[in-house]
């Protein structure tokens, strides 16, 4: 689709950048800082924004899905974290399966086509469990993808079942696993790691076991939590290790930048981030992972009216309608826990975008207007 509008900038520094996305060149790590301290955000979008209509031309994504968290019980501690909890701590669970299951089933479950199902590292939780969990949930709703368990869970899960991790994930997907999200990534450099997240595995091993779910066939997301101390280096560093692990295995479907929410955490001493670091890690991030077919904006993170902008800055999906989001309320967002269909349409309308709800891996979901869908 022809970008209308003529480049302009009065950053010298987007000139050569421009060139290269012009002639679909790969920006290097520098093209990326250059990016990163642009104050044009108008002609970063515009790059960003000729990417994602190469790509999409006016396709926006989203699908109907419900979140489930089964345990906020959580050995981990991480300083970024306000969801985890000690399993003594006020407010800890740990859902009976038949809860877990109830919650599924809880909502518009006949219009969903995913449950993205994610929780702490719960130290007495067996794997027998979580394999249980996901055979259950699949025998009563055959028709909808799980997508489930973070690199950090499945790391933990094999830790506990003295199981390899490629074992642990044969054995997720033998009873029913789909796909995995993309959540745990946060920083991968060390210096930051060890100060947001110093008890989860380093960054090297989330990328080996996204490696190990690739190779055995599971497609993944990837994030990036930005926004607390991480610098613009650490940031650059985060996504050339993403696309070189792209190149090798194309197993990511969609990048999810995240915005630290800081309120409730051990790092609430930090100012949120603002709507120009928002929009401006979405556009960085579609220039800068070319070999990633989704940069989503997940709207229930960055506010809807921020994600809708985000559909001009070089996002092409919004996430879903999520029902009960509890990581990011229990870190003071203020966005509602879910929303519905129509409304999710509405908004990627009036960006002038075409909205396609879309299942798990991407493919068209094509709903006749019966009551259950219209309620959704
Ligand atoms: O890994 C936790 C982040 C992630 C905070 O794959 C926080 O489609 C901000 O990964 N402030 C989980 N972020 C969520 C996630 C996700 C969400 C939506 C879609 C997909 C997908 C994945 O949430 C965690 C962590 O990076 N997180 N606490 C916080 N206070």
């Amino acid at each position: 689709m022809p970008n209308l509008h003529s480049f302009q900038t009065d950053d010298p520094r987007l000139v050569s950048v421009h060139e290269k996305v012009l002639a679909g060149l790969r920006l290097d790590s520098e093209d990326a800082l250059s990016l990163y301290g642009t104050r044009d955000i108008l002609a970063l979008g515009w790059l960003a924004n000729s990417v994602r209509e190469q790509k999409h031309g006016n396709e926006t994504y989203f699908n109907v899905n419900r979140h489930i968290n089964p345990t906020n019980v959580c050995v981990a501690a991480c300083r970024l974290c306000a969801f985890g909890r000690r399993k003594d701590a006020p407010g800890a669970y740990a859902m009976a399966l038949d809860e877990a299951f109830q919650t599924a089933a809880s909502g518009y479950s006949e219009a969903v086509t995913e449950f993205h199902i994610v929780g702490g590292l719960h130290p007495d939780l067996p794997f027998q469990y979580f394999l249980d969990l996901i055979a259950g949930l699949k025998q009563r709703f055959p028709h909808v993808h799980l997508k489930a368990f973070t690199m950090v869970e499945i790391a933990y899960l094999a830790k506990r079942a003295k199981l390899s991790t490629r074992e642990t994930l044969l054995q997720l997907k033998a009873a029913g696993v789909d796909s995995l999200p993309g959540g745990g990534a946060e920083i991968f450099t060390d210096r930051v790691r060890h100060v947001i997240c110093d008890h989860k595995i380093d960054g090297d091993q989330w990328l080996e076991t996204a490696r190990l779910a690739h190779q055995l066939g599971l497609k993944s997301n990837a994030t990036m939590l930005y926004g607390h101390i991480e610098n613009d280096h650490d940031r650059v560093d985060h996504l050339l290790k993403l696309r070189a692990l792209q190149d090798e295995t194309g197993g990511f479907q969609t990048f999810i930048p995240l915005a630290f929410h800081p309120d409730n955490t051990p790092l609430a001493h930090l100012p949120k981030t603002t709507g120009m670091l928002d929009i401006k890690q979405i556009a960085v991030s579609r220039l800068v992972l070319d070999n990633f077919p989704h940069i989503k904006a997940y709207w229930q993170m960055m506010t809807p009216k921020i994600a809708q902008i985000s559909l001009r800055f070089g996002a092409d999906d919004i996430d879903g309608t999520v029902i009960e989001e509890k990581i990011y309320h229990d870190a003071g967002a203020t966005t509602p826990q879910g929303m519905r269909r129509q409304e999710l349409i509405r908004l990627i309308r009036e960006a002038g975008r075409e909205p396609v709800e879309r299942d798990t891996l991407y493919r068209p979901v094509t709903r006749t207007q019966t009551s259950v869908t219209l309620a959704v």
